[in-house]
This record gives C-alpha cells, structure tokens and sequence, in this order.
C-alpha cells in the first residue's frame, strides 16, 4: 500500500513538473517556427533560442508575420518576443541573424523609444500583429501590467529540425515540456 502511494507520488509529481513549458511548433517555407512559453528578458530569450540551435525568430513579409502572430496566438500568449533590436544605434534595426531589416511592421506611433525602448515585441492582440519597441524585460510595459504567463518567445529554426530533436534540446534547457504541437 506504502509503495503505491509513493509510485502515485512520484507519477504526480512528473506529471505536474511536465506542466512548466508550453512550446507549439509549426512549419512555413521549410522552416520551423516553435513558441516556447517561458518569460524572461529579450537577451535571455535570444541567448535560450541560440542554445536550442535556433534564433530569435526574424520577419521578413506580410506572410511570415501574419503566420508567426496566428502561431502565437493559436498557443494561447498574448506577447512575444521577435530577433529584432536597436539597441546598437538607436533607430537602426537588425535582426538577430545580422540581417538588414527591410519589412517592418511597427503599430501607429511606433517604435516611439519611449525611454530608450530598443527591443521588439508583438501583441498578439493587436489585430494585424504590430511591432513595439519595448524594455528588456517581459512584464513592465510602462503603466500597463503584463498578466503572468502570456509573454513568450519565438524560435526560427532554418533546417526542418526533426520535433524530436527540438523536444530533447528543450528538455534538456528547461528539464521538461508541456506540450509540443502543431
Ligand atoms: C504604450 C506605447 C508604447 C510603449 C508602451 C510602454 C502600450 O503602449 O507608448 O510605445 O512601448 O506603452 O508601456
Ligand atoms: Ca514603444
């Protein structure tokens, strides 16, 4: 009786340490794109991607930012970071990958470098996917609060890199994974 507790116990306890990571992946134009659901600051995000064997995830056109917003959105977060920043020059933009960034596609107003605003964030919300330049942290959006568990990030992947793979490589950063899906 003792050890069926301590084995339901030890199976509760993997099942909810399981619950840490949501990460959803799909692929467009023979890349994978995966939302990993864990906040922390822009250069942590960028630093996790490049662990994963990815990169901050970069938007060259209408199509590619439309998919990557469904994306998010579909995986229920409601902020995500992207690989682009200024905070080399002000007002000059790259991507991660040191790509010159050509597409923008910044809200109204924006990027507005409200007291020195230099990396960019996605509001899934928003209705077409709009850019803000933002702080270096998830949850200080000025006098607007950041609810938990909304903000996460994107990862490009340039081969298709087998799910497996990006499971193991997860795990192995964060221990564990909720879900991992189309
Ligand atoms: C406003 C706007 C943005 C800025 C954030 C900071 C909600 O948007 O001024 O440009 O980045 O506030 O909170
Ligand atoms: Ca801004």
């Amino acid at each position: 009786m003792k050890k069926i507790f301590w084995l339901i116990s030890v199976f509760l306890l993997v099942i909810n340490s399981m619950a840490l990571v949501w990460a959803h992946e799909e692929i467009f134009r023979e890349h994978r794109y995966v939302v990993v659901g864990y906040e922390m600051s822009w250069h942590a995000a960028k630093a996790h991607a490049e662990a994963l064997d990815g990169y901050l995830v970069t938007i060259g056109d209408e199509a590619e930012n439309a998919f990557v917003g469904n994306l998010v959105k579909r995986s229920g977060y409601r902020f995500y970071w992207i690989g682009l920043t200024d905070e080399v020059e002000e007002g000059h933009f790259v991507w991660v990958t040191g790509k010159e960034s050509i597409y923008t596609h910044f809200g109204v107003n924006e990027p507005n470098n409200l007291s020195n605003e230099d990396y960019i964030e996605v509001f899934a919300e928003w209705g077409n996917f709009e850019w803000n330049d933002i702080y270096d942290e998830c949850n200080r959006h000025g006098g607007h609060f950041v609810p938990p568990n909304t903000h996460a990030f994107v990862v490009e992947f340039d081969r298709i890199t087998t799910k497996v793979i990006i499971r193991r490589k997860l795990a192995t950063t964060w221990g564990v994974i909720k879900q991992l899906t189309n």
